[in-house]
């Protein structure tokens, strides 16, 4: 008989999504699904809060006032998209200290680009341009996913991160029509990043143990190839105005199809990073703790606030 009910219930829950319908918290979900979202979501989350970290290490050289204050801005804003994120994950029954002591075990991912160095200012144009723009690609659809909390989350994060890709490459703009040494600091930092930022997509779709569930469910409306080949198709031209070039001598344009088509990827580079091995990864976990371990006694001042409230309640 429970079998049967789980059936029936499973019938309902897919037929409401291919109708469009979103689920909100209290609606009856299949477990996979709950587990699912909550993996993303806190990997999303994470990914914003240690994202912070590339570019926080130049908010005190940036070039003038009015670069320091927009980058500080950007900077805000990501922790302000982590917030967000761990409260569209606690709807889904699950406690946000529990998501951030996976992080700090190192047994949560985050995305693997924040493991790489930020070696000039022409990275700060760069990140905005390439990693934002990558993250606007990929959370445009997220916005529509099914999952009501985490669809509105990114509705709002997309707002703030259109800002965040312009006034990057605002910045690769303007070096790229500065001085020989200021396009050459941009070059290297474009050829540094390029490859990096086309792996966030994640592994090509047969290598991908969780699209074929997460597309099912459309929490993801496109699959992880999809996504990196739109946003090759978005970049290139953006390139060509600023005359920089992308480090990749496959990259031609198909007029049948009607994209770039591009060389290939370097998967290796990619797990290597993912494991923990990248340029960064335990000085940004490190980051991390050292944050969580300054920060424990403002929590337990809330906690005891709060009590305190209770008790005279
Ligand atoms: N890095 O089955 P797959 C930002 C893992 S922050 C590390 O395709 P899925 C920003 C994946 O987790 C942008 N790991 O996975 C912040 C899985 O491992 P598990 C972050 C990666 O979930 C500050 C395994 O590989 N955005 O915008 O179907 C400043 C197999 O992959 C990565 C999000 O998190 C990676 N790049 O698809 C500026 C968006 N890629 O968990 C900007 C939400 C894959 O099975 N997430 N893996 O052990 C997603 O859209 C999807 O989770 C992904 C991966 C497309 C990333």
């Amino acid at each position: 008989m429970e079998a049967l009910d789980e059936i029936i219930l499973l019938e309902r829950f897919e037929s409401r999504i291919n109708a469009g319908e979103k689920i909100e918290p209290k609606d009856w979900m299949p477990e996979r699904y709950r587990k699912q979202l909550i993996r993303m979501i806190s990997q999303h989350a994470h990914s914003e809060v240690v994202g912070m970290l590339p570019e926080g290490n130049w908010i005190t050289r940036a070039p003038s006032l009015r670069r320091k204050i927009s980058l500080l801005a950007k900077v805000q804003d990501e922790a302000g998209h982590g917030m967000y994120l761990y409260s569209a994950a606690e709807t889904l029954d699950v406690d946000r200290r529990e998501l951030i002591e996976q992080l700090l075990s190192g047994q949560a991912k985050y995305s693997h680009i924040f493991n790489y160095p930020t070696l000039n200012w022409a990275d700060i144009g760069v990140i905005g341009w390439f990693v934002d723009g990558a993250a606007i690609v990929n959370q445009t659809m997220l916005a529509k996913c099914s999952y009501g909390p985490y669809s509105r989350a990114n509705l709002r994060i997309c707002k703030e991160e259109n800002f965040h890709k312009r006034q990057g490459y605002e910045i690769v703009a303007t070096m790229a029509a500065g001085t020989t040494e200021q396009r050459e600091m941009v070059q290297d930092a474009v050829n540094r990043w390029w490859w990096p930022s086309l792996m966030m997509f994640g592994p090509s779709d047969n290598e991908s143990p969780n699209s074929a569930e997460l597309l099912r469910w459309k929490v993801k409306l496109h699959s992880n190839d999809e996504l990196r080949q739109r946003f090759v198709d978005l970049t290139v031209p953006q390139s060509q105005a600023v005359n920089i070039t992308l480090p990749d001598p496959e990259l031609r344009y198909d007029k049948k199809t009607q994209h770039w088509n591009f060389g290939k990827i370097n998967w290796e580079e990619f797990w290597n990073v993912v494991k923990g091995n990248g340029p960064c990864n335990r000085e940004r976990l490190a980051a991390r703790q050292k944050a969580d371990d300054d920060g424990a006694w403002v929590r337990e001042a809330a906690v005891a606030y709060t009590m305190k409230r209770r008790m005279n309640r």
